[in-house]
């Protein structure tokens, strides 16, 4: 298992929408592998293959907490089925964002169909914390970030702020 590298915001690869999966095969095993120790390392809560650089559509999601049981999930090819009419707002924060955070509304639950780690096809129906995290990965599949839900200034000063970061990061290495 390797930690691969998380892009950053602005990356136009992170705009780019992921393709299905044909099969799910060792290839695509090890890339979940290397998915979720990429996440437990940075620490995040899930994570999208394009978020590593793969544009396919494959997601893992890990809500247990530190001293728990680690009870990962993976989803390759997620579709949702349904949606709650009801919102719930939790405040998001993304490895590709990265120490930006803000309040975001999506349905409070949602179904989804998806292929599990073994290409076993199941559906879920997510609540809370889970369905947010759905939606939000599902979002990456789609080249969306949280910051597109924002105002146009909030959005642009977020940006606008990473960019300089990225910026002053080339100055030190280089
Ligand atoms: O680690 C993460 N935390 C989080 C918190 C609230 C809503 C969504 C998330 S996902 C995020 C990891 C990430 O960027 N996944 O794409
Ligand atoms: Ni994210």
């Amino acid at each position: 298992m390797t930690i691969r590298k998380i892009l950053t915001e602005p990356d136009p690869f992170l705009r780019q929408k992921s393709s299905n999966v044909e099969e799910v095969n060792d290839e695509v095993r090890s890339l979940m592998d290397d998915m979720l120790e990429t996440m437990y390392d940075a620490p995040g809560i899930g994570l999208a293959a394009i978020q590593i650089g793969i544009p396919k559509r494959i997601i893992v999601i890990d809500l247990s907490k530190k001293d728990e049981k680690k009870n990962p999930l993976y989803f390759v090819n997620p579709e949702i089925l349904d949606k709650s009419n009801d919102d719930a707002s939790y405040e998001e924060g993304c490895l590709s964002v990265p120490n930006q955070f803000a309040e975001i509304s999506r349905p409070d639950t949602c179904t989804v169909k998806f292929l599990d780690y073994n290409g076993k096809e199941k559906i879920l129906e997510a609540k809370g914390l889970l369905a947010t995290c759905i939606q939000h990965e599902m979002d990456h599949l789609e080249g969306i970030l949280f910051i597109d839900y924002l105002s146009k200034l909030k959005k642009s000063m977020i940006i606008k702020k990473l960019s300089k970061q990225k910026k002053t990061l080339e100055r030190i290495v280089v």
